[in-house]
C-alpha cells in the first residue's frame, strides 16, 4: 500500500461509497418492495360478488353444528367480478369500513402481502377505509393494541418475509375472558371485520370468534398460514379447495437451497453425513418437498413410519394364536436399522458420506413415543386444571417431574381405576436418555401442542444409529468399499502382488468394482491372522505397509454434522409463488368482507395450475371442525392435514428413494434448486408436491 492509498478514518466513514454499500436499503430490497404480483382477473372489476358453490359439501360434525350454529351452514363461495355494478352494489362494496388484521402463530413468508392485498383492495374500494394491524398477535386484539396501517407502512413490507410489520404471537383467544376482551376491542374500534391470518388452531379460533361476533355484526375471516403446509382442504368428494397454506413453498425452497449446498459440500469433502432436521411440527410435508427439491440421500417421512406393518411378526404371532399389536407402526430401533442399512450400503461403494433429512415431528409417528406424548399431555393438562400453579412452575427440575410421575405410577398399583401412568410406563420412560425425558416433559404451548422444535429429535434417532453402526463395525459388516484401481495401484507401489493379496483381503475380489474387506477382518489382529492363513505372510512377520494403508482406508468412521432448518426458512423472503398467492389471498379477503361473509377462510383454487386458472374462494370454516384430543380433552379443531401415503408426491419419493440413496458406484443424483429469487410464475416455481398431487392418488394394496 502506498502513501496515496492512506485515508483518514473520518473520511472513510463519510465516504459516499461506504454509505452506499452499508445502507440497509439495498437494490435487492428495493426490487422486492417495488415488485407487483399479478392479480386474478376478477379483481380488475370495479366490484366483486360472491357466488355460492353448493357442489362442494362437507361432512358436518354434530358437535360443531351445536357449538357454531350461525356459521355451520355456510357454503363455499367463489369471488366473481362485476363489470357494471348497480349503484346499490357499488355503495355496499365501497362503503367505508374498519378492518382489523392480526397474525397468529409462527411467521410464514408472504404474510405481509396478505395485508398489502387487503389494504390495496380496501382503500381502492373506499380510500377512507381504515386497516388496523393488531400488535403482537392475538394479545393485540385482547389488549386493544394496534397500529393504523398507512400506505407507507404497507409499502415498506411488500414482498418481504417475516411478520415484522405488526409482529405475531401464539396466544389463543379461548377463555370466556379473552373472548369477551377481544369482542370489546372490536366493538370499541367499531370494526366491521377482523381478519385472522394463522394456522389450523388460529382458524379454529376464527370460527369461534365468527360465531361470537355475529350478533354484533362483526365479520371474521381466516387466512390459511403455516410453513408446515398442514392446512389443506378438500370437500367430501375429495375436490381440492385449499391445496396448501401460504409460506410452505418459501420455507421448503429455503431449506432445500441450504440442504442442496450441503449435498454439494458432502460429495466434495466426502467425510460427513449431514443430518438435517427440518421444521414441520407434526406433518412431514416440508421434508417431502425438500426431498423432491434436493434428492437428498435419505429422507424420513413420519406418516410412512406409522403406516408400517411388520408382516413377519404378525405371522409369527398368528402361528401361536396371538395378535402382536407391536407389529403395527415402526419402532425407534427398527428406524435406526433402516438408516444404518442406507449408510452401510453407501459406504460399501466408497460413499461414507451423505445427506439425510429428518422431519422435526417424526417422533410423533413412532408408536412408543406418541404414547408418551399423549399420556404426558393429559397428565400435564389434568394437573394444570386441578392446581393453582401450573405443572411447569410446580415442578421446575427434571427430578421433581420424574418424582411426580413415579407417584402416579405408585398410585396405579394401589388403585386399578388409575391407568394413565403405570409402572411399565415409568420403567420405559426411565430408560430414555435424560435430554429426551426433559424434552418430552417440556411445557406445551397455549394450544396444547408439543414443542417439537425444541426437542433434539435428531439426537434421539442418531444416538441409536451411532450405537448400531458401532456394533456393525465391530462385526465387520460396516466397511468402506475401495476402488479396485486404487487398491491395485497402492499394492504395486508397495511392491506387492494385488492378485495374491486380493482374495485373502476381500469378499468380492473376483467381480467387485468397489472392494469390500472380509467381515472376519475387524482389527489389525484379525488381519494378521487372515494374511497368515492365506499364506501371504509368515507367523511373526509384520503386516506390509501397503496392506495396512488399504485396511485403514476400509475402516469407516461415521462423522456427522447436525443442522436444524426452521426459523431461517420461516423468516425467508417469499418466493414469487408465495408473493402472488398471498397478495391474491388478501384481495380475496376484502371481497369476502365487502360481500358480508363471516366464518369463511380465504383460499385460491388451482394453485398447481397456470395463474390464469387461479380462482379466489371462501371456504366455510365451521364444517372443517372435528373433535380431537387436546390437552387431555376432546376439543373442536380443524383437522391437520398430514402426508397421505397414497399421494402422488409421496409415491414418487418412495419410488425414487433407491435412486437418490445412490448406493452404487458413480455420481449421486442430487438436484440443485438454487436460491430463492423474484421471477415470473413459471410452472417450476411452485411446490413440486402440489404439481405431483394434482396428478392423482395411487390405489394402495391391501
Ligand atoms: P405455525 O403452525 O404457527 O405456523 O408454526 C409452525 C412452526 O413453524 C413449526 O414448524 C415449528 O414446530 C413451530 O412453529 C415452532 O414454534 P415456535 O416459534 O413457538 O418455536
Amino acid at each position: 500500500m502506498t502513501e496515496k492509498d492512506l485515508i483518514s478514518l473520518e473520511t472513510l466513514l463519510e465516504h459516499p461509497d461506504v454509505e452506499k454499500v452499508t445502507h440497509k436499503v439495498n437494490p435487492q430490497l428495493i426490487k422486492r418492495r417495488e415488485s407487483i404480483p399479478p392479480h386474478c382477473k376478477v379483481f380488475d372489476c370495479p366490484c366483486t360478488i360472491l357466488a355460492t358453490r353448493d357442489q362442494y359439501q362437507f361432512e358436518i360434525d354434530s358437535e360443531a353444528a351445536r357449538q357454531l350454529p350461525d356459521i355451520i351452514n355456510n357454503q363455499v363461495q367463489a369471488v366473481e367480478g362485476v363489470d357494471s355494478p348497480s349503484s346499490e352494489q357499488k355503495s355496499t362494496f365501497g362503503r367505508e369500513r374498519a378492518i382489523g388484521v392480526v397474525f397468529s402463530g409462527g411467521p410464514a413468508p408472504g404474510g405481509h402481502n396478505v395485508i398489502a392485498g387487503i389494504y390495496d383492495a380496501a382503500t381502492r374500494a373506499n380510500p377512507k377505509t381504515r386497516v388496523l394491524g393488531f400488535l403482537m398477535g392475538p394479545d393485540g386484539v385482547i389488549e386493544n393494541e394496534y397500529v393504523a396501517l398507512t400506505r407507507e407502512i404497507v409499502d415498506n413490507y411488500r414482498n418481504l418475509g417475516g411478520f415484522g410489520m405488526i409482529k405475531t404471537g401464539r396466544t389463543k383467544i379461548d377463555s370466556v375472558n379473552k373472548v369477551s376482551s377481544a369482542r370489546q376491542t372490536c366493538k370499541d374500534l367499531r370494526l366491521d371485520a377482523l381478519v385472522i391470518i394463522g394456522g389450523d388452531d388460529s382458524n379454529t379460533n376464527a370460527a369461534f370468534l365468527a360465531q361470537e361476533l355475529k350478533r354484533d355484526g362483526i365479520q371474521v375471516i381466516g387466512v390459511p398460514k403455516t410453513i408446515d403446509g398442514d392446512i389443506q382442504v378438500r370437500d367430501v368428494e375429495g375436490n381440492v379447495l385449499c391445496a396448501m397454506s401460504f409460506g410452505f413453498h418459501t420455507a421448503a425452497r429455503a431449506f432445500a437451497s441450504e440442504i442442496s449446498n450441503l449435498c454439494t459440500d458432502a460429495s466434495s469433502d466426502v467425510k460427513y453425513w449431514h443430518i438435517c432436521k427440518v421444521m414441520g411440527r407434526v406433518a412431514s410435508h416440508l421434508a417431502l418437498e425438500v426431498a423432491l427439491q434436493t434428492h437428498a440421500n435419505l429422507t424420513l417421512i413420519g406418516e410412512e413410519l406409522s403406516e408400517y406393518v411388520d408382516y413377519d411378526r404378525i405371522k409369527k404371532a398368528e402361528a401361536q394364536g396371538a395378535t402382536d399389536y407391536t407389529a403395527y407402526g415402526m419402532t425407534l430401533r427398527h428406524l435406526s436399522r433402516v438408516i444404518c442399512n442406507g449408510v452401510i450400503r453407501r459406504a460399501a461403494v466408497g460413499k461414507n458420506y451423505g445427506v439425510m433429512v429428518i422431519p422435526e415431528g417424526v417422533l410423533e409417528f413412532i408408536n412408543e413415543i406418541q404414547t408418551f406424548i399423549i399420556k404426558l399431555n393429559t397428565i400435564i393438562a389434568d394437573f394444570n386444571e386441578m392446581h393453582d400453579r401450573p405443572f411447569h412452575l410446580e415442578f421446575q427440575r427434571l427430578e421433581e417431574k420424574l418424582e411426580y410421575l413415579r407417584r402416579l405410577a405408585r398410585r396405579s398399583r394401589e388403585d386399578d381405576r388409575f391407568t394413565l401412568w403405570n409402572t411399565r410406563d415409568d420403567d420405559l420412560f426411565s430408560d430414555l436418555p435424560i435430554f429426551f425425558q426433559e424434552g418430552l416433559l417440556m411445557e406445551r404451548d397455549s394450544h396444547g401442542n408439543f414443542p417439537f422444535s425444541q426437542v433434539e429429535t435428531d439426537k434421539v434417532i442418531m444416538g441409536l444409529v451411532q450405537d448400531y453402526l458401532a456394533w456393525l463395525r465391530d462385526q465387520g459388516k460396516y466397511k468402506v468399499g475401495l476402488k479396485r484401481d486404487y487398491y491395485e495401484k497402492t499394492m504395486k507401489k508397495g511392491g506387492l502382488d494385488p492378485f495374491l493379496f486380493g482374495p485373502i483381503l476381500f469378499r468380492n475380489f473376483q467381480d467387485g468394482q468397489f472392494l469390500l474387506v472380509k467381515e472376519e477382518i475387524m482389527s489389525l489382529k484379525t488381519l494378521t491372522q487372515e494374511l497368515i492363513r492365506g499364506g501371504a505372510i509368515k507367523e511373526g512377520e509384520a503386516i506390509p505397509a501397503a496392506v495396512q494403508t488399504i485396511y485403514k482406508k476400509s475402516e469407516p468412521s461415521f462423522k456427522t454434522q447436525v443442522h436444524f432448518y426452521g426459523y431461517d426458512g420461516r423468516g425467508s423472503d417469499p418466493t414469487w409463488f408465495d408473493c402472488t398467492y398471498t397478495y391474491n389471498l388478501g384481495l380475496t379477503v376484502f371481497s369476502l368482507i365487502a360481500n358480508g361473509a363471516t366464518g369463511q377462510m380465504a383460499s385460491i383454487r388451482n394453485l398447481e395450475r397456470d395463474f390464469e386458472t387461479w380462482e379466489p374462494i371462501g371456504i366455510p370454516i365451521g364444517p372443517l371442525m372435528h373433535l380431537e384430543e387436546r390437552m387431555g380433552k376432546l376439543t373442536l379443531v380443524i383437522e391437520k392435514s398430514t402426508v397421505q401415503v397414497n399421494s402422488a408426491s409421496f409415491q414418487v419419493v418412495k419410488n425414487l428413494r433407491e435412486k437418490w440413496l445412490a448406493a452404487h458406484p458413480g455420481e449421486d443424483d442430487f438436484r440443485r434448486p438454487g436460491p430463492i429469487c423474484l421471477g415470473d410464475l413459471r410452472s417450476e416455481d411452485r411446490p413440486i408436491t402440489l404439481a405431483l398431487n394434482a396428478l392423482g392418488s395411487i390405489p394402495l394394496e391391501e
